[in-house]
């Protein structure tokens, strides 16, 4: 047994302080492009995102409808595996068959497109049909694969990194994870991850820590891979992107993730609030939710992402519901007008900048009480003064 001398921290324990705001700091200048796969240092990956937000793989949030709005407002959706071969195959070839002319309007620059202009999408795979999964996504199109699961630090990784390299070389991309040390990262890069995942235990219905004592705060998760990233790029000449996955419950969580140097960030809770989310709109009382269910609850029963076998023992996730907040191209639209105001604060007009210029500071407990409203809210009944 070995304890670690620090302390597992999270997000919100930290804040940005604001670097020089020159006059190129303006919000068109501000570009939020991210690499979405390894590369050589120096050189263009084979695919970027402009936006820099993926969905989550899971049963909730990433529908083909969901996926098509997405790549719209220049991120990617990973269509969720914890369904038959040729559904989630169907799901893929509906997103490239999508036929709205991307050319033309807002979206133009910013859409995630393939070279014939059809929009991308991604696929969830596990380490145990990879070898029936893989070739099925990849003949519906496919654009980048990602393994599913909540412990990637696993032989069973490897071998199915290994299986898609063999099979077709750098033809299907896959990324690997989720992890939460460097250790972690090195034996996924090592394996021909074509990106890496980060975070267990997070995630706004994930019960893991509670059910089996693992999982790391996420800063300290991400700044531990994110320095193994860094080593491992200047050692072999190889950049593997990295995602923060889980648990971004504010829009400054986002930004503070890509400041400690994630490349992109995948989000459940967040599209799954949205109009074009597969679950179920329901009214209670007199506001609106979006049902919102983990990947390891009963309901779910991702028993291959979990290592479980058969149904499930015991219940990694719960089941329930998130208030409702509209489109997605307003929200991913609000999101990005508030990292770019970041950016500019911080002086960085690109994440590669802002990766290297972010100045973070830890916060302590008092003055997270400080940053609490004091003020109590306008509500009818006072205004009325009932
Ligand atoms: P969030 O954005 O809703 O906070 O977290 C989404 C992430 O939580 C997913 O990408 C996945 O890594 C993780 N997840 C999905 N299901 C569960 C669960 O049931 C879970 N425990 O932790």
């Amino acid at each position: 047994m070995k304890i670690l001398p620090e302390i597992s921290r999270t997000l919100s324990e930290y804040l940005l302080i604001p670097g020089l705001t020159t006059e190129d700091c303006t919000p068109d200048n501000v570009d939020l492009g991210a690499p979405l796969v390894r590369h050589r240092v120096g050189e263009e990956p084979a695919i970027r995102i402009a936006t820099p937000m993926v969905s989550a793989i899971m049963q909730a949030v990433s529908s083909p409808t969901l996926a098509v709005a997405l790549a719209q407002a220049g991120g990617l959706s990973f269509i969720h595996q914890n369904q038959l071969i040729e559904d989630q195959a169907a799901d893929v070839l509906a997103v490239k068959r999508h036929k709205e002319d991307v050319r033309t309007g807002e979206t133009r620059h910013r859409a995630t497109v393939d070279g014939a202009m059809r929009l991308r999408v991604g696929a969830g795979i596990n380490s145990r049909d990879f070898k029936d999964r893989i070739p099925a996504l990849t003949e519906a199109g496919a654009d980048v694969l990602c393994l599913d699961s909540s412990d990637g630090y696993s032989v069973h990784q490897a071998r199915t990194l290994e299986f898609a390299r063999e099979a077709y070389g750098d033809d299907v991309l896959v990324g690997a994870g989720n992890v939460v040390d460097g250790r972690a990262f090195r034996y996924l890069a090592d394996a021909g991850a074509a990106f890496v995942k980060v975070g267990i235990g997070g995630g706004a219905i994930c019960t893991t820590r509670a059910q089996k004592g693992i999982g790391r705060g996420q800063a300290s998760a991400l700044l531990d891979v994110v320095q193994a990233r860094d080593a491992y790029a200047q050692e072999t000449g190889a950049y593997v992107p990295l995602c923060c996955d889980g648990g971004l419950l504010d829009d400054s969580h986002m930004a503070m993730a890509l400041a400690m140097g994630a490349d992109f960030i995948m989000l459940g809770r967040y599209f799954a609030r949205l109009d074009e989310s597969p679950s179920r709109k329901l009214q209670i009382g007199d506001q609106w939710f979006k049902e919102y269910w983990g990947e390891g609850s009963r309901r779910a029963q991702n028993a291959a992402r979990y290592g479980q076998r058969g149904r499930m023992v015991f219940e990694e996730g719960v089941d329930g519901y998130v208030p409702y907040a509209g489109s997605l191209s307003d929200n991913v639209g609000r999101t990005r007008a508030k990292l770019t105001s970041t950016m500019i604060s911080c002086g960085s007009t690109n994440l590669r900048d802002f990766h290297r210029d972010a100045l973070l500071v830890p916060v302590s407990a008092e003055s997270f009480k400080q940053t609490g409203a004091e003020v109590q809210l306008r509500h009818p009944a006072i205004d009325s003064g009932q």
